[in-house]
């Protein structure tokens, strides 16, 4: 995938363009604020800019297509000339399929391509690289939904069948990303769990996405609020980028450049 350098991890920067996401609703709002925050996170280095139109935290509702479109398709269409890839954050097709002719590049769908039916034909056809997030049910009742055996082999299987939908609408292999879902229909230990034996979700060859930013399992173990969880969220990026994570989605660009460089020149 041309996004990617192998055995590298990038740096996905969140452009959350919503009045009521979780730790940064609101405040890029506004086309200006949207676009001097993509510039600053390029600037920061950002390898990619993941904008989102509609908070998928828990209990968050719903955003109109017309609405979503409103807040992601201007920001993407401006912040085009800062020549940084762009990835759509949508669960909805029409929503996506603004974004691409905007000159988006890449869909990150947290539903996995299970909430529009429409979207992973759309993918296929656009020949454009698609993020399955794995999830149960709904931003409204996922929260009820994280009950499992063993966690990581039950988002394991459940991958594979958005794999298999996805594959059966045409998108190529090759152009698919799997990402375990931190913090969607999972409890704080069961996002930990799923980062402790992140190797075993490697197994399926596919470059692996991971969103710890800010998230509640950080809160969890550490006793902080969203705003205090810079330095949770920095372990947790370490960790992803020491075991081969693809790509991490992260708020807070500047500080996480510093700790992948650093985590990969151990590496080596
Ligand atoms: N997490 C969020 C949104 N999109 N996409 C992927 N691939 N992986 C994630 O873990 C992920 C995601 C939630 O975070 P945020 O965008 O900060 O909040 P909100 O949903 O409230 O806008």
């Amino acid at each position: 995938m041309e996004l990617l350098t192998p055995g590298r991890t990038a740096l996905m920067g969140v452009l959350n363009t919503t009045p009521d996401s979780f730790s940064d609703g609101g405040r890029y709002h506004s086309l200006e604020a949207a676009v001097g925050r993509a510039r600053e996170m390029v600037d920061e280095g950002a390898d990619l800019i993941d904008v989102g139109g509609e908070s998928t935290r828990p209990g968050a509702s719903e955003v109109s297509v017309d609405e979503e479109i409103r807040r992601t398709a201007p920001v993407i269409e401006r912040i085009g000339a800062l020549g940084v890839p762009v990835s759509i954050d949508t669960r909805k097709a029409t929503v996506a399929k603004a974004a691409l002719d905007a000159g988006a590049v890449m869909v990150n769908d947290v539903s996995g391509g299970t909430f529009d039916p429409a979207m992973p034909p759309l993918a296929a056809d656009r020949r454009v690289p698609v993020v399955l997030m794995h999830t149960r049910g709904t931003p409204q009742t996922m929260d009820s939904l994280a009950s499992y055996g063993d966690v990581v082999a039950e988002v394991r299987s459940e991958l594979a069948e958005r794999v298999a939908a996805a594959r059966h609408a045409g998108v190529e292999e090759n152009r698919i990303l799997l990402d375990p879902g931190l913090g969607f229909a999972k409890t704080p230990e069961q996002s930990l769990e799923l980062l402790r034996r992140i190797d075993e979700l490697h197994q399926d060859g596919f470059p692996l996405v991971v969103g710890p930013s800010r998230k509640r399992f950080v809160g969890h173990v550490l006793g902080t609020e969203v705003e205090d969880r810079l330095e949770g969220t920095l372990a947790a990026v370490a960790w992803c980028a020491a075991h081969g994570v693809a790509v991490v989605r992260v708020h807070d660009v500047r500080a996480v450049r510093r700790v992948v460089d650093m985590t990969e020149a151990i590496r080596g």
